[in-house]
Order: C-alpha cells, then sequence, then structure tokens
C-alpha cells in the first residue's frame, strides 16, 4: 500500500471512525482524491484508527459500491470491541467471517452461481450482482426505510442480533435495497449471510443465507402493474426451472411484507408437501421513496432462502452440514452441477435434559442462543418436553440432543458441557434449576 495514500488517510479529518473504509469517508474532499488513485490499485483497505494497521482488504468487484454505502458500520464489525449492551455472542460474530456462499464447490456457492447465471441468461447485462455487502447494517436500511413497523416482531432484541441501538446484523438481505437503489441501481441480485435469533434443529440455524434481487421499470411499463406482476412470476418460475430442472409444481400463495404489496411466496411441491422457496411482490412507494426512486417507476423484488433450496436441490437433511469442515462433506460438491448428498455414517447422538423454574428475564431464544453459544455446533436439537405451573410459576424442561458431524462426542465431553450450560442459565437467564 503507497505510504502516500497513508499519509492522507491519516491526515483526513474524519477521525470520529473507528477505522478508515476508504469509501466510507466518500464524503471528505481529501479522501476523494485518495479514492481514485486507489481504485487503480484495483483495492480496499481496511485500518484501525488508532494503529492505523492493516486490519482487512475488500475485493476489487465491490469497490464500487461501498462508496454508495453511507454506514460506518462495515468498518466496525471488523475492527471494533462489541459494545456492552450487543446481545451478539462471539460464537455468532465468528460466522461472519466464513461467508459459505464464497466457497467454491460449497453447495451453497454452487446455487448462488446457478442462480446469478440464470438471472444474467434471462436479463442480459441488466442485473448487478453483488455477493460481499456488509453484514453489519443499521436499523434504518434493515427496518425504517422497508417500512416495517416499530412494534414489529423481527425489531425486538430477542429475535435480532444487535451491534449497538442503531445496528443490527442484517436479518434479511433487503436491507441493502434502499441503499443500492439510492446509488443509482436499477437492477441487482444481492447473495449473503443473514443473522436470526431462533430456535435450533435441523433446519434452523440462527445464521443462513439469502439471495434478494429488485427490478425497476421506467415509466411506459411502470403504468401497468399487472406487467410488472407477471415479469415477477415469470422470471422466478424459469429460475425454479432452471434449477430444478425438471417440471416440478409450483404455486403462488398470497403473502406479506411491510415492504411489498401486493405480496407473494412461491411454494414448490417436494416429497408430497408444500415447500415456502421465497417471498417477493411490488416494492411500497413509500420504499421506493426511500431509495430515491422517480414517482413514476416502479418495480419488484424477490427474496429467497439458499439453504432450503439447497437441503432440497442437494438432498442435504441438516442444516448444520452446511458448517461443517468434514471433507467426506465437501468433497461430494462440484461448481456448476447440482449432485444429491450421500450421507456417510453419522457419529452417535446423546441427549440431557434441563428443567428450571423460569425468570422474569427468561426468553426462549435467548436460552437457544445460550445452548448454541456453549455447546456450538455440537447442538443437534433442543426441544421444549414439558411446561407446567404451580404458584404462579412456570417450570420448563428442555431435552437438548448432542450430536457432532464431525466426530464422536465422548461422555465426559457431553456432561461438561451440560454442567456449563446449567450454570450459565441460572446465572444470565435467572432461572431456578430444578
Ligand atoms: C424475507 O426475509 C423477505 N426479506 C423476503 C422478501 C424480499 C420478500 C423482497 C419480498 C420482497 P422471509 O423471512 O420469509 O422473508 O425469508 C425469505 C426466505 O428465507 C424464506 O422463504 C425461506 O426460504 C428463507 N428462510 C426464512 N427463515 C429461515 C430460516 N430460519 N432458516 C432457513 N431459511 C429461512
Ligand atoms: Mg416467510
Amino acid at each position: 500500500m503507497s505510504s502516500l495514500w497513508l499519509s492522507s488517510i491519516q491526515s483526513s479529518r474524519v477521525a470520529r471512525f473507528e477505522a478508515f473504509l476508504f469509501p466510507v469517508v466518500w464524503n471528505s474532499k481529501g479522501v476523494r482524491w485518495g479514492f481514485q488513485q486507489w481504485k487503480s490499485r484495483s483495492f480496499c483497505v481496511l485500518l484501525n484508527r488508532k494503529t492505523c494497521q492493516h486490519v482487512g482488504t475488500l475485493r476489487t468487484k465491490q469497490l464500487p459500491l461501498y462508496c454508495c454505502l453511507s454506514s460506518e458500520a462495515v468498518v466496525r464489525l471488523n475492527t471494533s470491541e462489541l459494545p456492552a449492551t450487543s446481545n451478539i455472542p462471539p460464537s455468532i460474530l465468528e460466522k461472519t467471517k466464513e461467508k459459505l456462499h464464497l466457497l467454491p464447490n460449497h453447495p451453497l456457492h454452487i446455487l448462488k452461481t446457478l442462480i446469478e447465471k440464470s438471472i444474467e441468461e434471462m436479463h442480459p447485462r441488466e442485473f448487478s450482482f453483488y455477493d460481499d455487502l456488509p453484514q453489519l447494517v443499521s436499523t434504518k436500511d434493515c427496518f425504517d426505510d422497508l417500512l416495517v413497523e416499530l412494534n414489529h416482531p423481527s425489531r425486538r432484541y430477542t429475535d435480532t442480533y444487535y451491534w449497538d441501538e442503531k445496528h443490527v446484523l442484517r436479518t434479511h438481505m433487503t436491507a441493502h435495497d434502499t441503499t443500492l437503489l439510492r446509488a443509482g441501481k436499477r437492477a441487482f441480485l444481492l447473495t449473503g449471510d443473514v443473522y436470526r435469533r431462533d430456535s435450533i434443529d435441523k433446519s434452523h440455524y440462527p445464521v443462513f443465507h439469502q439471495v434478494d434481487a429488485v427490478r425497476i421499470f421506467d415509466r411506459n411499463t411502470s403504468q401497468n402493474e399487472d406487467k410488472i406482476i407477471a415479469d415477477l412470476k415469470s422470471t422466478l418460475e424459469k429460475l425454479a426451472k432452471n434449477l430444478f430442472q425438471s417440471d416440478m409444481e409450483i404455486r403462488w400463495v398470497d403473502g406479506e411484507f411491510p415492504f411489498t404489496y401486493p405480496s407473494f411466496e412461491m411454494e414448490v411441491l417436494w416429497n408430497g408437501s408444500w415447500l415456502e422457496l421465497l417471498g417477493c411482490g411490488l416494492l411500497k412507494r413509500g420504499v421506493l421513496d426511500a431509495g430515491q426512486v422517480d414517482k413514476d417507476s416502479k418495480g419488484w423484488a424477490f427474496g429467497l432462502g439458499l439453504e432450503r433450496l439447497a437441503m432440497v436441490l442437494f438432498d442435504i437433511p441438516d442444516i448444520r452440514l452446511f458448517w461443517s469442515k468434514d471433507e467426506r462433506f465437501l468433497r461430494q460438491f462440484r461448481d456448476g452441477e447440482i449432485t444429491k448428498f450421500k450421507p456417510y455414517s453419522k457419529y452417535p447422538s446423546c441427549y440431557k435434559d434441563i428443567t428450571f423454574w423460569l425468570s422474569e428475564k427468561f426468553h426462549e431464544n435467548a436460552f437457544y442462543e445460550l445452548v448454541r453459544s456453549i455447546a456450538g455446533d455440537t447442538v443437534e436439537q433442543v426441544t421444549l418436553l414439558d411446561e407446567f405451573h404451580r404458584n404462579n410459576k412456570t417450570s420448563h424442561c428442555y431435552r437438548i440432543v448432542y450430536r457432532s458431524m464431525d466426530r464422536s462426542l465422548t461422555n465426559d465431553e457431553v456432561d461438561e458441557i451440560q454442567d456449563k450450560i446449567r450454570e450459565e442459565v441460572a446465572r444470565r437467564l435467572q432461572v431456578t434449576l430444578r
């Protein structure tokens, strides 16, 4: 990195940022000059404010976009300490580094690439593709701009990972839509990891991946909403056809999202039951306004879950497998190909129960997360076995099923984890163990 560039950054007057991601300081005059110099070098560097040490590099492809992202949040995730009020456990913070959708030959990467290819074939040279946008977004990006009401469940601390009061780990990829619209983009497709505090089982994991897209139409087409809806549905039907490589039965059902109207969900018939693949609809005027899209234009948006799709297409039975480092899993897949997963022998499972009287502080998602933060990916499932009430008190009994995807767990090891969970649940959630 050139020392010229470094000194221009150091002397710039934007020191209130915890670190410098160049485009974040786009508005600062001195630094803007630096960007031009920099672009020709085609990489982008994160520096720690205090030490000016290099803490990360962004990929060239993403560079022009970052100058449009107003939030310093990008930088924080990479460089600063978690604020005391944050509810993000270290285990989740670690996951932000993995970016499974960028790993060659990983099922999520295979699907992402096939989806991008399909969209490009359907609408040549129209869409921009992004797959490395910052996971930490402002509550404005994630909720306000998308018309998510203040009392909507997705805003709760119990459901969402807050960095601080104004920043969250994105709960959906739609969080980037208005920023990109403001940057002048009119057709784009985004892939990335999203974060939700949730229960634990074979199909739920606090981190999963979504592909979101937006397409805005000019004023002539926008006069006819039916035409836009028809375009949305045919785009998605063709996409489904390309992915499933067969005449899958699909159906449209009405959906409900704060940011679209009308809204729809696409379901596919899979092994005899209907499975929800994605949500979509026409972007509401309020969202387009937040994106500074002119009054005469309208457009569609959709968001689909990659794991759900991958579990169906590749026959992957457990959502934790996507995070496995086991070669027996990773070796099975090749970029460009959808092939069926061949199960290898599972390691044995064991279970332990935990029973306690609830406290005011208790929330189920906090409990699941605490279990996950202590036991990591050795937990397969946590289920509420029993609930009963006595003298205005409520008791819960949970069964925790342990199984590693990668090795055999020893009894002592599981006992130790369970003891730790008991201890921490009592301490942090203030329940009374029984
Ligand atoms: C959304 O996240 C909306 N942002 C989607 C959208 C975008 C609608 C643009 C309209 C316009 P939802 O929470 O339903 O919606 O999630 C979208 C998809 O992500 C689901 O259809 C599902 O495939 C997947 N998904 C949701 N929750 C989970 C989960 N816990 N685990 C795995 N996949 C999930
Ligand atoms: Mg849904």
